[in-house]
């Protein structure tokens, strides 16, 4: 094993879209890079979500590395590519980069220390690594910590029971059995409409209904994005992600909703629906997020798709109730392709966890409160992921030994969503009070990546040992983030927009809603005001 101690000057943790990012980015400037996984091997996301029907929400060519090294040669073969494919995407992202040379894989990070008697992080691992760098950067994203609820009776259950982000890489033979789906959020409606026509039976427990919007997926050619490779398009896209709010490259229509006819929205909103992706939601009036009535005909619009694709009456409006059970907009809308008519199969109950919760998980099933036991031989769990526990299941201590977690417990504080007071050298991507889920993954990720890498290197240029947020600079961030969130539809449900699906926790923005962009500008006028809110020594 390679020395870490002596003469590591930064260690990533992670290596997904942000941890490879960030670790070509910083190996360029020839600093000494590590990074360790706890996957055998890289993807991050791509690789722990390979449960059946896993597909990326965000579409291609936007979702992807802006490296020309990498896009240059890479053609995808669907709009919104599956796991399997992105998987291979990153092992031709490693042909081309070289990337897992440097990279410890089956190396999960457990604590991090920081010693202020060498100003170096004391990194320690599951498998008995340690390293010190002097930095340390967690590219852990949002979702690599699965919440699994504490349903009673849970460890009882005998047959085959995944969560869907700790699915085995070898196949679950589904095929004729009884299965049982908890949940339906993305990674839910994702599975069910994957697995519904091959198994005997399929029981989906539904607590609250997913306002899924069309996929409209479609096969790619290489000739088409050749063709656009060839016009000088692709800097074009990528430059038009750093445009828009949401880094998608789409805008809300800059029209208020009051003042359209309904005439006018449903052709409008028919565009977006055609369209696919996120257009309902990202080129929807600028206002319909906020204003009650524009939210209520988008719902509408949203009711009636769903109730001329689902025969069974009682089952469409278990999917989509006439009183919205939150704001349109309030929850990520899941992108489904064949969701609805998964429901009009014989052999697929739905039960409405609303009405009826979840007892108890026997040895054989799953038993709901109008009495009725589910035989089941394989349960999947699509119940999500604790967000902030991403950061905080690792131990990480700062300078005067206060934890992490115990800092966020009363709620999140951060300086730029990106560091953390008391935490010196340590910063983390696409997680809490950045702009993550309201932004596309990668570019989201490469502006926080390219920030960092610009500000360790003019550390390593001054001679700088230390940096670290000021407290006054936390406290003002923590308030944009509630500022831009105040007026947000997903202040009004709970869900993982604001901690609010882990039990027990308060509700809190996790996300910064001012758009990418200024996000972008604001924490570059930072770094350009010699990085104004922090304290370098
Ligand atoms: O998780 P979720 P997800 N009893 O939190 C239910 C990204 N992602 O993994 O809404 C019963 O959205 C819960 O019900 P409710 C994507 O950005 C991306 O599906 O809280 N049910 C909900 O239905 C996505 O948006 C991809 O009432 C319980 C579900 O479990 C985000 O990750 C794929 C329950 C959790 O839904 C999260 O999606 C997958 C309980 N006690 C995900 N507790 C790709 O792009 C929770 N639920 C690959």
């Amino acid at each position: 094993m390679k020395d870490y101690n002596s003469s590591l000057d930064i260690l990533i943790v992670g290596s997904g879209f942000a941890g490879i990012y960030q670790l070509y980015q910083l190996r360029k400037l020839g600093y000494s890079v590590h990074v360790f996984d706890a996957a055998d091997d890289t993807g991050g996301t791509w690789y722990w979500n390979c449960y059946p029907g896993a597909r990326v929400d965000s579409e291609t060519p936007l979702y992807q590395f802006s490296i020309q090294e990498i896009w240059k040669g890479w053609n995808w073969t669907e709009r919104f590519p599956g796991w399997k494919e992105l998987r291979k995407y990153f092992d031709y992202v490693d042909e081309k980069l070289d990337v897992k040379k440097d990279i410890s894989f089956n190396t999960r990070v457990v604590s991090a220390h920081w010693d202020s008697s060498s100003d170096r992080w004391v990194v320690t691992t599951e498998n008995g690594k340690v390293a010190q760098p002097r930095f340390l950067i967690l590219c852990t994203g949002f979702s690599s910590m699965p919440y699994v609820p504490e349903f009673k009776g849970l460890d009882s259950f005998e047959g085959i029971c995944h969560h869907t982000a700790r699915w085995p890489h070898e196949d679950v033979d589904m095929k004729g059995k009884r299965v049982g789906v908890i949940g339906t959020g993305a990674s839910g409606v994702q599975v069910i409409q994957e697995i519904g026509k091959d198994v005997k039976t399929l029981a989906v427990f539904q607590r609250t209904p997913n306002l899924a919007i069309a996929m409209q997926q479609r096969k790619l050619t290489a000739e088409e994005q050749e063709k656009k490779k060839n016009d000088g398009l692709y800097p074009v896209i990528f430059r038009r992600r750093l445009q828009t709010f949401s880094g998608f490259g789409q805008d809300s229509y800059p029209k208020s909703f009051l003042d359209t006819t309904p005439e006018e929205r449903r052709l409008h909103w028919e565009g977006a629906w055609a369209q696919g992706g996120f257009a309902l939601l990202l080129t929807n009036y600028f206002d319909c997020g906020t204003k009650d009535e524009g939210n209520a005909a988008v719902y509408a619009f949203w009711r009636q798709k769903v109730h001329a694709r689902v025969t069974d009456p009682v089952k469409a409006e278990i999917l989509a109730p006439e009183i919205p059970p939150h704001p349109f907009g309030a929850k990520r809308p899941s992108l489904e392709q064949t969701y609805y008519e998964v429901y009009n199969q014989p052999n697929v109950i739905l039960t409405d966890l609303s009405k009826h919760p979840i007892e108890e998980i026997t040895q054989s099933g799953v038993r709901t409160a109008d009495g009725v036991h589910h035989e089941l031989d394989i349960l999947v769990l699509a119940t999500g992921f604790n967000i902030t526990a991403t950061i905080t299941h690792m131990d990480i201590r700062g300078v005067d030994g206060t934890s992490l977690k115990e800092k966020w417990a009363g709620g999140v504080f951060t300086n730029l969503g990106m560091t953390v007071a008391n935490f010196p050298n340590l910063f983390y991507t696409y997680g809490p009070q950045a702009p993550t889920a309201f932004s596309n993954g990668p570019t989201c990720t490469e502006i926080q990546c390219d920030w960092i890498t610009k500000c360790i290197k003019y550390m390593m240029d001054n001679s700088t040992t230390q940096i670290e947020p000021e407290v006054e600079a936390e406290h003002y961030w923590h308030d944009q983030v509630w500022e831009t969130s105040k007026n947000g539809p997903w202040m009004k449900t709970k869900g993982w927009y604001n901690d609010g699906n882990i039990p027990g926790k308060p509700l809190q923005p996790l996300n910064y809603a001012g758009g990418t962009p200024a996000y972008a500008a604001y924490i570059e006028e930072k770094a350009r005001k010699g990085y104004e809110g922090f304290i370098l020594s």
